[in-house]
């Protein structure tokens, strides 16, 4: 059945499998209160109780058998989350008993919802927009601080409102194309259509800028993967846990401490972290060893940025000299950044010839992994080459969404088409179907031009139950 006709009754459990203090089954639908009302029994039949109350009562399979003690929720529509007829069971929080309340309530005829079906359901009716929908998946997925708010903004509709900025600009633009139609002497037509181009370039610049956004929006989402990398011995190990604070990873003075890739998370100013510590580079004989750089050679291939530890208490030899330009070819070659930390500047004062040439997204900086020394310093620099010329104390609407910065790209390409025909003296029928075209892009991120397949593959990756 099309997506949008269906009213069928769906029922999930809404909590994660295994055991818990209580758990959450979800029903929603034309039939939800009735079907519920008959395996409940409490004070009063649910078909007679308001919206929005709770009910104490026993809930019971199709046969009459008493499953657990539970609480019903009853919303009636429109005013629930989903804007159908909904009921939440909560009961105590067990595999069996969470599914044979869900057993039940398939038996009198509700369907197991798909994943993410209660919010599209909500969607359809007009409970909330696209971009909302989604950032219910984002806020449940929200690892750090900033993605958390990043959601937040776009749950209450921050993406929503400049999309339709955008599109009311373009609607206006397209209605002074119609007036030019109609009035299409020479002098008219000529301010005309400067005026249109003007108004066209200032949204291709907004939606621009608005684009671009995505590349903050998904370093706060995903965060950055940083490797630390380099020789044996040179405190690779020891950054890591003077990084998070606790001795996380085994430091000793043997040259080959560290065999296994160690993943931990930080957090710097709410930008999340990944921090991979790994086994130090060498030529080996050893299988375990061959293996371990084998393993920091695919964390290489990965990272954002990688942190190259040199012991700068050794002279530099050309072996060494050689190992940090392979480094470099690797990182050139997936455009990663580099940071050469000169470690151990307690038992140097800063005395360290490094003589490689670097380009711009590479740089070096003292540290010691002992004293402390520098450790604010690198950090900085993370979050900065991170999120470059972020300003923290913006409130401005973060992008976080691939599929809304693909469509903002393909509607942009649209108006740069229609600004072409504009500047070449065409007629500005042309124009609208470009600019029509990119309307239709707008309108596909906020759920207005959506073909049901897209909205399919939206929701399928949202969480059972939500
Ligand atoms: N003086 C001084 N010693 C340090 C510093 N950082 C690390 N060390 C010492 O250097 C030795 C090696 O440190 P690790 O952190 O185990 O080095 P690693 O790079 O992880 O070594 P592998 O795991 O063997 O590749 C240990 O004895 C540390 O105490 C530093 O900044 N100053
Ligand atoms: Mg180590």
């Amino acid at each position: 059945m099309p997506l949008r006709e269906r009213n069928d009754t769906i029922a999930a459990v809404a909590t994660p499998v295994g055991e818990g203090g209580i758990a959450v089954i979800r029903v929603s639908g034309g039939n939800a209160v009735a079907l519920c009302d008959s395996l409940f029994a409490g004070k009063k039949p649910l078909l007679d109780v308001p919206s929005h109350t709770v009910h104490h009562g026993r809930f019971l399979t199709g046969g009459g058998e008493t499953i657990d003690e539970v609480l019903v929720s009853v919303f009636r529509a429109p005013h629930s989350y989903t804007g159908e007829e909904s009921v939440e069971i909560s009961c105590h929080g067990g595999m069996f008993i969470t599914n044979k309340i869900l057993y039940a309530v398939l038996s009198k005829g509700a369907r197991t919802a798909d994943p993410g079906e209660f919010t599209l359901r909500a969607f359809l009716n007009g409970k909330m927009d696209l971009t909302q929908a989604e950032a219910v998946a984002a806020l449940i997925h929200a690892k750090t601080e900033k993605s958390h708010a990043a959601s937040l903004a776009q749950l209450s509709g921050g993406v929503t409102r400049r999309v339709e900025h955008f599109r009311t600009n373009l609607i206006d633009l397209c209605s002074l194309l119609e007036l030019e139609l109609d009035f299409s002497q020479e002098g008219v037509e000529l301010t005309k259509r400067d005026d249109v181009i003007e108004k066209l370039d200032n949204t291709i610049t907004d939606i621009k800028k608005f684009t671009t956004s995505y590349l903050y929006g998904r370093v706060l989402r995903d965060g950055v993967k940083v490797v630390l990398t380099g020789k044996p011995n040179a405190g690779k190990s020891s950054l890591l846990n003077i990084l998070l604070q606790q001795n996380r990873a085994i430091v000793s003075e043997i040259p080959g401490t560290t065999r296994d890739v160690i993943e931990e998370n930080l957090s710097i100013n709410g930008l999340l972290v990944r921090l991979v510590d790994t086994a130090g580079i060498r030529q080996s004989e050893d299988i375990i060893e061959e293996e371990s750089i084998r393993r920091t050679h695919e964390e290489l291939e990965s990272a954002s940025v990688i942190a190259v530890m040199i012991d700068s208490s050794e002279m530099m030899t050309k072996n060494d000299s050689e190992l940090y330009h392979s480094l470099l070819r690797v990182s050139r070659k997936n455009k990663s950044i580099v940071i050469f930390l000169l470690n151990k500047s307690d038992l140097t004062n800063r005395e360290f010839s490094f003589d490689l040439p670097l380009t711009e997204n590479e740089s070096q900086m003292f540290i010691s992994c002992l004293t402390g020394d520098g450790i604010p310093e690198f950090k900085q620099r993370l979050f900065k080459i991170s999120l470059p010329n972020y300003d923290s104390g913006s409130s401005s609407i973060l992008l976080q969404n691939e599929r809304h910065k693909v469509a903002l790209e393909k509607a942009v390409e649209k108006l740069d088409l229609a600004r072409q025909t504009l500047a070449n003296g065409l007629s500005s029928d042309f124009v609208a179907v470009d600019l029509r075209a990119a309307l239709d892009y707008l309108g596909e991120i906020i759920g207005i031009t959506t073909p049901d397949d897209i909205l399919q593959n939206i929701f399928s990756k949202f969480c059972i139950g939500k």
